[in-house]
């Protein structure tokens, strides 16, 4: 399946811009790339005003519509994770040692009905945590090379973080627009 979010429908005509403007013309096929600690998506929106106080302004966010399916694309050279941030992410900033400007100051929430969501599969963002630090390989990682792909049916405010580089900083939002 290879079902893409409004990168891929709404910018089809941009993707052959790219391609003809020779920029290594990868024609790359994803929405976010993963490089050596950050997300960088091929189009970024503006975290307005009203949105949760938990959604940090300041990291990269996408805005997609529900139904749309995002895909991460590691394009870097380190392993990575798509985790989402929930209630429980004090606890995983707690295990990784993130602590006090670095740390979120409100609880990140997914939207109402809406579930988790992250690279492996887990039930929660301690439980993945947890995975990386004890086993190897473990948390879900993204091996260089390797995509993650998750479609958002539920409208409304995401954050989420990779687990080896949330001390980094590395996070970013997603927007999910009323289809
Ligand atoms: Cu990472």
């Amino acid at each position: 399946m290879d079902r893409r979010a409004f990168l891929a429908s709404g910018a089809a005509v941009a993707l052959g811009a790219t391609t003809a403007g020779c920029l290594g013309g990868t024609g790359a096929d994803y929405d976010v790339a993963m490089t050596s600690d950050a997300y960088v998506p091929r189009s970024t929106a503006t975290v307005p005003d009203d949105a949760p106080n938990w959604v940090p302004r300041d990291v990269p966010t996408v805005e997609v519509v529900a139904g749309d399916t995002l895909v991460w694309e590691n394009t870097g050279a380190r392993n990575h994770t798509v985790t989402a941030a929930t209630y429980d992410h004090e606890r995983v900033e707690a295990l990784l040692g993130v602590s006090g400007d670095a740390a979120h100051s409100h609880d990140p929430r997914l939207p109402a009905g809406a579930g988790f969501f992250s690279s492996g599969s887990f039930d929660g963002e301690v439980a993945a945590t947890r995975s990386f630090i004890d086993e190897r390989n473990g948390g879900g990682v993204i091996p260089p090379g390797e995509r993650y792909e998750h479609a958002f049916e539920t409208a409304g405010w995401y954050h989420y973080y990779c687990i080896p580089h949330l001390p980094a900083g590395m996070m970013g939002n997603v927007h999910v627009l009323d289809a």
